[in-house]
């Protein structure tokens, strides 16, 4: 079996992949990056991840970096898992979806939010639109989740998106909305979050020693 490594800075965005890895349940070992001493921008973090970013994900020989191209790789390669919804299945469409309005949509329409640009460019320009569509179409997809986006079966999708959703609502860049907490409501009680968020915790300190 080979080896599965997380480059990892807790909590950070690679923090999707502790969580998807915590739910594929395969064994997998963390190496900390610490951005405080600078570990993502030394050479032989930038042979692993040119873009000097975490996470980045080593499986054997294959290194896969951006969080949800690696939660739709593992989810692919341990189908046992059942995180994935597999070519020739007509819901994998919305399902990768879901995995790009992740970084394509949520992400950029939540940092527009937390850094303003003075002059916001043409609607018809930005890739995400613009924040209240996307908060739209996440409030409508959220409030017909049944009670996941695939529906009843748990998915990277829910990975990706509810880690958005997740992170825009800690730091208030989100606006409340009833389908946003039912939903975060029903990813908080996976035990598989749980762990990884209270491992996060306690690799937080220990990456800064
Ligand atoms: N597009 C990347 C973004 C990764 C990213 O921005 N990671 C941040 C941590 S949240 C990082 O490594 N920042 C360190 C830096 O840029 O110096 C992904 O989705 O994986």
């Amino acid at each position: 079996m080979p080896k599965l490594t997380l480059y990892h800075a807790a909590p950070s965005r690679s923090s999707i992949v502790h969580w998807m890895l915590e739910e594929v349940g395969e064994p997998f070992e963390i190496q900390l990056v610490s951005f405080k001493k600078g570990e993502n921008l030394k050479p032989e973090y930038l042979a692993i991840n040119p873009m000097g970013k975490v996470p980045a994900l080593k499986h054997g020989d294959t290194v896969v970096t951006e969080a949800a191209a690696i939660c739709t790789y593992l989810a692919d390669a341990f189908p046992t898992a059942s995180l994935n919804v597999p070519v020739g299945d007509a819901r994998r469409g919305d399902y990768l979806k879901w995995l790009f309005f992740g970084p394509s949509c949520l992400e950029p329409a939540i940092i527009e939010r937390a850094f303003p640009r003075k002059e916001a460019p043409p609607r018809a320009s930005l890739g995400f639109g613009d924040f209240d569509t996307v908060m739209n179409v996440l409030a409508k997809a959220t409030g017909s989740a049944k009670p996941y986006l695939m529906g009843e079966e748990f998915t990277a999708a829910d990975v990706v998106i509810g880690s958005g959703l997740r992170w825009g609502t800690m730091f208030k860049l989100i606006p409340e909305r009833p389908q946003f907490a039912a939903y975060l409501l029903r990813l908080n009680e996976r035990p598989a979050l749980q762990r990884a968020t209270a491992k996060d915790r306690s690799l937080q300190a220990q990456q800064e020693t």
